[in-house]
């Protein structure tokens, strides 16, 4: 199996203006489009001197949160996975990617039952881990590592915190075998043998890190972030994220990768 930060391709979807309106669990303010735009402009700019080749698929005003392609699909070089999103309000976006994922994988499957946000999925170097949450639930998550193992992937299953959206919101991966972790998911048994980082105390929001090859994009806030992985030789590209964290959003949700 490849190194699972190794990427050459990725899909993005432009923010709608309903985008303002996407899922927030606290309630709080509308982010601002404007902000939130030049939020992803930046990421896809940076994704592209990275050199991935990308795809920018059209905004959906009927999908607030349509910019989160990551919920919607898993991809892989040996093949992809169309999802069934755990919010309601999320479950037509997948029809809208089916068309760029058959353009560019051979074997594109479809979880048949349950419900499974691409959120909850951490690719490792020789296994996936589905995390169950609000949004992943048991069935799901088993279905899903039946289409892992048509792909050639190892699936566990794990918890996530109660409390936290997505398994990635509170966990990403700095290298092959070293995470980063909020405290709350420290233990989880299923990152035995793996090195974990903790999250600097307040900086819990920079744990949606994301490494596209050699390069780390991480929040432009969390500065004790920053200098931790500055202190392990790890190239950073801070990008900005305050509005998407407005829509419980984080770097990892705005892409899928292969
Ligand atoms: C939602 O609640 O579905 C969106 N507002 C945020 C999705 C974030 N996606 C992710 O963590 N993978």
């Amino acid at each position: 199996m490849t190194a699972p930060y190794r990427f050459t391709h990725a899909i993005l979807r432009t923010p709608a203006p309903s985008a303002v309106k996407g899922i927030r669990a606290d309630g709080g303010p509308d982010p601002d489009l404007a902000g939130l735009a030049a939020e992803h402009d930046a990421y896809a700019a940076t994704l592209r001197a990275l050199g991935l080749d990308l795809t920018i698929l059209p905004p959906l005003d009927a999908f607030p949160d349509a910019l989160f392609v990551e919920d919607v699909a898993l991809t892989f070089p040996e093949g992809a996975i169309l999802l069934r999103p755990g919010a309601a309000t999320r479950a037509g976006e997948v029809e809208h990617v089916r068309e760029a994922l058959a353009a560019h994988h051979e074997r594109v499957l479809e979880l048949p039952a349950g419900h499974v946000d691409g959120g909850d999925v951490l690719r490792l170097a020789d296994r996936v881990i589905i995390g169950l949450s609000a949004r992943t639930d048991r069935a799901g998550a088993e279905q899903l590592a039946g289409l892992l193992a048509v792909l050639g992937h190892r699936a566990e299953i794990a918890d996530t915190p109660p409390g936290v959206l997505h398994f990635k919101t509170g966990c990403g991966l700095i290298d092959a075998e070293t995470i980063f972790a909020v405290p709350a998911l420290a233990g989880c048994p299923e990152f035995a043998g793996l090195e974990i980082v903790v999250t600097p105390a307040g900086e819990e929001e920079a744990a949606n890190l994301l490494r596209i090859n050699d390069t780390i994009l991480v929040g432009d806030r969390w500065t004790a972030t920053h200098a931790l992985l500055e202190a392990r030789g790890l190239a950073i590209r801070p990008l900005p994220t305050i509005e998407i964290a407005r829509i419980d959003a984080g770097l990892s949700c705005m892409s899928l990768r292969w």
